[in-house]
This record gives structure tokens, sequence and C-alpha cells, in this order.
């Protein structure tokens, strides 16, 4: 459920808790491996000591799916934020803060890349209006026709926090977007007992991005989980070339093969496929411009 450093909170199928170390022949494997233990990891324990509720970990189970995010110091070296994941919950604001198109198109690609559904929730529409407004829901519409789940709510609105937590429903669902979107705020109002620190906007943007790089998850209700990533800025990629990149944009994907060039880039190329797509609106020019910079590797994370 939780990891903080060399302990991990576990819970088992009864729902009791314990806290647990890695027995000492598996942590040298996995220090090997570069392969830490993960929040959504299912782990074969044993009891260690009754009065303290401590348990061994003899062993990880086999993951499903696992998202990992970049180490902004160490480029190569990856750090797993959570496994066993059933769909992504991407949370996005176009006012306090401004989430860009790059960074959404960024995480739906890594989350493509390690095939996590992703929901794209713009939030704070109750901040927009007019133009804002139409802006937010050209948005959502664009984000549907490529086939993602996609909704514009208000944390404040009852009916919008029943849409998401009827998204929940008997999954296990990683939170994640840019700190000061609403994530906890949304979190507290489905599950008020956990009583998550929300912050004021003025904090985050005055004192920058939070220390806490622990992910969390909670159980909100039988079967049904919230992973929630405070800190993690952005997912991470591994091994993900130029050239694959236009495999993890659905709607590229659905048009591979039909460019003139087999190893067409979609750059420059005549007869290109996604190049008249994006001429003809059937793609959407944002989409398309945030292909171009991930290929040409700028930096387009904020
Ligand atoms: N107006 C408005 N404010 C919101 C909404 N959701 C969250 N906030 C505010 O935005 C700030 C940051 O929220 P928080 O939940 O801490 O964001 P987190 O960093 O993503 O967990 C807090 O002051 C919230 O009260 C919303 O839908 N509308
Ligand atoms: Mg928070
Ligand atoms: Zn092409």
């Amino acid at each position: 459920m939780r990891s903080t450093g060399s302990w991990y909170d576990i819970a088992d199928e009864q729902g009791n808790k314990y806290i647990g170390r890695l027995r000492g022949k598996l942590k040298q494997e996995e220090m090997k491996s570069n392969n830490p233990i993960a929040v959504g990891d299912y782990v074969d324990f044993e009891i260690e000591n009754v009065e303290q509720n401590t348990v061994l970990i003899n062993d990880i189970l086999e993951r499903e799916n696992y998202l990992i995010r970049q180490s902004t110091h160490r480029k190569n070296q990856a750090h797993i934020i959570a496994a066993n994941i059933d769909q992504a919950m991407l949370i996005a604001t176009l006012v306090f803060p401004r989430t860009s198109l790059g960074f959404i198109d960024r995480f739906l690609v890594s989350a493509e890349a390690y095939r996590i559904p992703t929901l794209v929730i713009f939030n704070k529409k109750d901040l927009l209006e007019g133009d804002g407004l139409v802006f937010q829901e050209e948005l959502v519409e664009m984000y549907k026709k490529i086939g993602y789940e996609s909704l514009a709510i208000s944390a404040l609105d009852k009916n919008d926090i029943q849409k998401i937590n009827a998204l929940l429903e008997g999954k296990k669902t990683l939170i994640s977007g840019h700190s000061g979107v609403g994530k906890s705020t949304i979190i507290n109002h489905i599950a008020p007992y956990l009583g998550l620190e929300t912050g004021d906007i003025s904090d985050y943007s005055l004192k920058g991005t939070h220390t806490t790089t622990f992910a969390e998850m909670f159980e909100i209700r039988p079967k049904t989980y919230l992973i929630d990533t405070p800190g993690i800025k952005e997912l991470g990629l591994i091994d993900i070339e130029a050239e694959e990149i236009s495999h993890f944009f659905p709607e590229m994907r659905e048009r591979f093969g039909q460019c003139k060039y087999y190893n067409c880039t979609h750059l420059h190329e005549p007869d290109c496929a996604i190049v008249k797509a994006v001429e003809n609106g059937e793609i959407a020019q944002s989409r398309y411009e945030s292909y171009l910079s991930m290929v040409m590797g700028e930096d387009n994370r904020k």
C-alpha cells in the first residue's frame, strides 16, 4: 500500500495491515535489478513478529504492468511508481495552474507504452467562462475522439464528483497531474475519511513542488483503490526510440502503413498520411505538435 524507504505498508486479502521489510536475500537481488518494490505490488510474506505486526517479504509476484518516473538527476535510473494498475486518471487544469497540452500528450504516450488506459480529466471548470469553457469542451471532445475517456469537472460540484467516483468503481486507479490541479481535493470528496492535505494555490507556486515522492495506495471501498502520487511530476519512458513514438499516438497508430514510405517519420516526407490527416483536421494540430516535440527530443514537460 505504501513504501517509506525500507519499510512497506502491506494489506492482506482480509484487509489486515502489516509493516514489512524485504528479506535480506531478496533485497540483494532487487538491488541488482534496480527494481524496487512498488505500491500495487503483490507480495508473498510471512509474519516476523506478531506483537509488532511486522512481516518479512519473501517474494514479489510478477507484475501485470508498472509505471516509472524519470529520475530528475540520473537520466538512466528509473523508479517504479506503482504496479498492477487498471487505469490512470490524469487531472489537468486550464487555469491555476495551466497544464500544457504537451504535458498531457507526453503522459498519454507513456501510459500507452505501458498499456495503461487513461482518463483525461479537466478540473476547475468553475473558474472558466466563455471562450475558456468552449476551448475546454473542444479538448474533451478531441481526446474522446482519439479514444480516451475525458470529462471537464469541478471538484466543487457534487454531481461531477459522483461521475468520477463511478469511473473508479472496482479498479485500481493511479491519480496523476501537476501539483495544485486538485487531486487531493477530489480524493477527499470521494473519501473524506482520508483527510488528505490540500494546498493553497499560492503555497505551491511560491514554494515550488513538494518533496515527497512516495506514492500511496488507498482502499476507498472494497476492491476500489486509488493511488496518489504526490510530488511525482511526470512519467518516465524507457527505451522508446523516436521512430516508435507514433505507435503511442492512437490516431497515428491507426494510420500505420498508409504513408508512401514504410519508414516515414511524418516530418517532411511526401505523401504522408499523418501530415494529410493533420491538414484536413482529422488529427488535431496540438497532438501533432506534441508528436513533433517528442520526436525532436524537446523538453515540453511543463
Ligand atoms: N475553484 C476550484 N478550486 C479547486 C478545485 N479543485 C481544487 N481546487 C483548489 O486548488 C488548490 C489545490 O488543490 P489540491 O487538491 O491540493 O491539489 P493537488 O496538489 O493536485 O493535490 C486548493 O486550494 C483547492 O481548494 C476546483 O474544482 N475549483
Ligand atoms: Mg495533493
Ligand atoms: Zn508519414
